[in-house]
């Protein structure tokens, strides 16, 4: 099973992920987390992509794709797995079905968790990591409407997006989730 899912910055990607590799026995692949371990060792590209996050950018489709690349040639990939935060832009979208052909791969499902502004501005503010503060939180989600928002009609173009009601309890949530997956695959 190969899976993304998609969702506004703060809709409970991170969350949700944690529940669907466990019942489905995926590897999980975030590129949040991996960009926040590069800026917690230093490198480079961590000290480059700390100012991005912190503005409420997004880093650049090629050193995304980079890393993703690196992420599926690793052997826990084989087992199936969801992509959490990733794809965020059309060109990510269309480098990332340009590497999975060339793996031989293509995804099952996009799950796409519905939750309005509002709730995700009070969830957000709740959390106070340092990319979430009012300002930053509002030119994420402005970037989230410009640059991810499109994937919905890419991915329903693909016959491969379903959406699921991302507000209320994070099991039943979760339960909606399990149900769209298997009833896709
Ligand atoms: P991400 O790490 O992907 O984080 P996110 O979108 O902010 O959060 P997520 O949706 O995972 O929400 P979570 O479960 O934590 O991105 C961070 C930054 O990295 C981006 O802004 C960008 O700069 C960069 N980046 C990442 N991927 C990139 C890419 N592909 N291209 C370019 N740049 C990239 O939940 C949020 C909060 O809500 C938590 O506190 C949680 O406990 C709470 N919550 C979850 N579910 C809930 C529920 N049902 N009810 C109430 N609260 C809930």
């Amino acid at each position: 099973m190969q899976v993304v899912l998609l969702g506004a910055p703060g809709s409970g990607k991170g969350t949700q992920a944690e529940n669907i590799v466990k019942e489905f026995g995926l590897t999980h692949i975030s590129t949040g987390d991996l960009l926040r371990a590069e800026v917690a060792a230093g490198t480079a590209l961590g000290k480059k992509a700390k100012v991005i996050m912190e503005s409420g950018g997004l880093v650049s489709d090629d050193i995304i794709l980079g890393m993703i690349e690196d992420r599926l040639a690793q052997a826990d990939t084989n087992q199936g797995f969801l992509l959490d935060g990733f794809p965020r832009t059309v060109p990510q979208a269309e480098g990332l079905d340009a590497l999975l052909a060339k793996l031989n791969r293509s995804l099952n499902s996009v799950l796409l968790l519905d939750v309005d502004y509002n709730e995700i501005m009070q969830r957000l503010l709740a959390r106070k990591r340092a990319d979430d503060t009012e300002d930053t939180i509002r030119k994420r989600l402005q970037v989230y409407e410009s640059q991810t928002a499109p994937l919905i009609d890419y991915y329903k173009g693909q016959n491969k997006l379903t959406a699921v009601a991302g507000v209320g309890d994070v099991d039943a949530i979760s339960g909606r989730i399990f149900a769209a997956l298997k009833a896709a695959s």
